[in-house]
């Protein structure tokens, strides 16, 4: 990359919350905690312009909880829903909705960042999937592409944010590197920002090797590019200095 190129970093911490986390977590995610550290690290570093962090934030009739279908479909983990896109008045259009375990309640203490985060480096903190009608995996949009802050989904336009703050690149940590994470830096990417996620600093629901693999596929067609915590990409954000 040009030394002259502009360069304002963002960081975006995905749903470090309780019930995401091991050991009690009602959706805890493997090894969801051991990223704590690296995370922090990156919260303390002087080199991002912004760090925003995220919470899942459900209203307790959301639609993808498996308590809220009936049986014999309403397995979590396993369990899918047709899911239809009634935010965006277009309900022909479909997806196929993985079903959860009850999580994140709004108000609850499962829907909390987790106490050994450290908060106080947030500048700004986005709720989201608060939507009872549709999942909302990113922080950008729900999972048909809708937009809807201020309408109940999310609580704040990231993108819009972002821009204003003339952010030009995006470093997406957290929790689940195969969902939250996932879209995310996706929608980080769509938004046309340059857009990295840390693998170290990141855990997956599936802890299948070749599942992560299918993920960074899809990631890296959506350009983004999926780096780790010794390559020049983080270690620009962890100087002072900014160059190596
Ligand atoms: C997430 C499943 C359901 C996540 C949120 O944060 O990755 N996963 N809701
Ligand atoms: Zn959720």
């Amino acid at each position: 990359m040009p030394p002259d190129m502009p360069f304002k970093p963002a960081l975006i911490v995905v749903d470090m919350q309780n019930d995401f986390c091991p050991p009690d977590g009602s959706l805890a995610v493997p090894g969801g905690r051991e990223i704590v550290p690296l995370i922090n690290e990156l919260l303390a570093s002087p080199m991002f312009e912004v760090k925003v962090s995220t919470q899942d934030w459900h209203p307790s009739d959301h639609i993808s909880f498996a308590a809220n279908h009936t049986a014999p479909n309403n397995k979590p983990f396993e369990s899918f829903i047709e899911m239809k896109n009634l935010v965006g008045n277009r309900p022909e259009q479909t997806m196929m909705q993985r079903l959860w375990p009850v999580h994140c309640v709004q108000g609850t203490r499962g829907a909390e960042i987790i106490d050994e985060l450290d908060v106080s480096k947030v500048d700004v903190n986005v709720r989201k999937g608060m939507d009872a009608r549709v999942e909302m995996y990113s922080a950008f949009s729900d999972s048909f592409g809708n937009m809807t802050e201020g309408a109940g989904g999310v609580d704040l336009d990231l993108a819009s944010f972002l821009h204003a703050r003339h952010i030009t690149h995006v470093y997406v940590v957290g929790l689940a590197g195969d969902y939250c994470v996932k879209d995310t830096a996706r929608g980080a990417a769509k938004a046309g920002f340059a857009t990295y996620v840390i693998e170290d600093a990141q855990r997956c629901v599936d802890p299948d090797p070749a599942a992560w693999a299918e993920v960074k596929r899809v990631l890296q067609q959506d350009s983004v590019e999926v780096v780790h915590a010794q390559s020049n990409e983080v270690r620009r954000v962890l100087q002072p200095c900014g160059q190596l």
